[in-house]
């Protein structure tokens, strides 16, 4: 039987687990081991939250000194922006030019104010996935939480009515339907981190998986 894209993905990590990681960044537009698609793919757990206008929130708690939560007309009120960014999955696709509408997450920083401690961040989303990363990634200038792609309202597919986008890091770091953003002292792994799949995630240094042994990831 057909192993589903979750199993085959899990086993490529598995597979590739041994291979040499770098020690340079390697500089240039694609990073190592990519290739570039025209259309960007849709992926992830395949599971679709409907979540009504009406009772989406973004919670963002934790090291922060001012603790937010906004539901989707005030997130609207934020001051907006349009970028164009490359999206790069670790599966090997990048994507170029990606035009991201939304509110650049500096907006939310500055309005939630991390703490000096506030060292890790997980995003928790509407489909039950989670993800971490160091907090200082998301102080890029380039990251947004999106609500629209090419012009258009962002499609459930592609993570709405709500996502994140990091455009350093490999793309699983860029929660879809994303519902929490938590600061913390210490790392906690999320969905893919419990499964091999890199921290830091940095795609020019090519950070695919963790070097450390995950507990309980192998079969
Ligand atoms: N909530 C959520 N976010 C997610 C995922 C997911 O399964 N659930 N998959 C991640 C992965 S592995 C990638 S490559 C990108 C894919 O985004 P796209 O489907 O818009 O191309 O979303 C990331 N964010
Ligand atoms: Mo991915």
């Amino acid at each position: 039987m057909a192993r589903t894209y979750l199993e085959r993905k899990e086993a490529w990590a598995a597979k590739m687990r041994s291979a040499p990681v770098r020690t340079e960044r390697v500089e240039g537009r694609l990073p190592p081991g990519q290739h570039t698609v025209q259309e960007l793919p849709v992926l992830d757990l395949g599971i679709y939250p409907e979540v009504d206008s009406p009772d989406w929130r973004l919670e963002i708690e934790g090291l922060v000194e001012a603790p937010l939560a906004l539901d989707l007309d005030g997130l609207m009120a934020l001051p907006r922006v349009e970028m164009t960014s490359d999206f790069h999955c670790v599966t090997t696709w990048s994507k170029y030019d990606c035009r991201w509408g939304g509110v650049p997450m500096t907006e939310i920083l500055d309005r939630v104010k991390p703490t000096d401690a506030a060292n890790f961040v997980l995003f928790t989303s509407y489909d039950g996935y989670t993800t971490n990363l160091p907090a200082a990634a998301l102080f890029a200038e380039d990251v947004i939480l999106a609500t629209s792609m090419d012009g258009e309202v962002l499609s459930v597919k592609h993570g709405g009515p709500v996502r994140v986008v990091i455009p350093q890091l490999y793309g699983w770091k860029s929660a879809k339907f994303i519902h929490r953003i938590d600061f913390l002292a210490e790392d906690v792994s999320g969905y893919w981190e419990k499964r091999g799949y890199s921290n830091t995630a940095d795609p020019w240094l090519e950070e695919r998986f963790s070097g450390e042994e995950v507990p309980g990831w192998r079969d």
